[in-house]
């Protein structure tokens, strides 16, 4: 049977409990506005959809993880062979946001490939009378750390699909740039790009 997708890969949602990661995905695989009674998760879960980018077609596993702390030990083991993560905090609150640098992102760092590609994700940007974290506070986070920023509205749905987009083509871009760098001869491939991401061409 003919392949329908050009590439395959995993991608991992997390942040801290109540930003809206299920509701995210929720409403990319299933459309905007996602229902309201979205349980907080207990365990961790994959839902799928194919996104297209330049005539290439991908297939992204979405992991939806745990934000609560004690399911931390679960989500951790989940790092291992994705090739993308959003980052997600709730924009109303402060705390979710100080977490992505004292906890999010040295899990990311601790358990993910070192060519995962990361997007940091400020969602809620319907409540902007309740902001607590303002938009250069999320994005100079993100480019300290050279990661790519959106707000995103998961009632509306506006910027999830841009953010889906954006981290399917620097997924994409990396895994064509690691194929590229395994077909060369041994002698070419420097120690800095050698592959070690389990992005996988199928
Ligand atoms: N106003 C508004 N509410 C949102 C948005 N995204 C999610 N919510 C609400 O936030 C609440 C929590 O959303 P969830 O998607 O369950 O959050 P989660 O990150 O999956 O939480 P855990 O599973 O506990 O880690 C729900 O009541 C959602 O309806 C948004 O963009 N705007
Ligand atoms: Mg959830």
């Amino acid at each position: 049977m003919a392949q329908e997708h050009d590439y395959h890969f995993k991608v991992l949602m997390v942040g801290d409990a109540g930003v809206g990661k299920s509701s995210m995905i929720r409403g990319i695989t299933d459309g905007f506005p996602p229902p309201e009674n979205i349980i907080s998760n207990i365990g961790i879960d994959f839902s799928v959809r194919s996104f297209e980018v330049d005539d290439k077609v991908a297939k992204l596993q979405i992991w939806d993880t745990a934000g609560q702390e004690r399911f931390r030990s679960i989500t951790r083991a989940y790092y291992r062979g994705c090739s993308g993560i959003f980052l997600v905090y709730d924009i109303m609150y402060d705390d979710t946001f100080s977490r992505l640098f004292s906890c999010w992102l040295n899990e990311v760092k601790e358990g993910a490939p070192q060519n995962v590609q990361v997007i940091v994700l400020g969602n809620k940007c319907d409540l902007l009378e309740r902001r607590q974290v303002s938009t250069e506070r999320g994005r100079a986070f993100a480019e300290e750390h050279g990661l790519k920023f959106l707000e995103t509205n998961v009632k509306t749905g506006e910027n999830v699909e841009k953010a889906f987009l954006m981290l399917t083509r620097d997924m994409i871009n990396t895994s064509d740039m690691l194929q590229m760098n395994k077909d060369l001869p041994t002698s070419y491939a420097t120690e800095s790009n050698t592959p070690s991401c389990s992005c996988s061409v199928v």
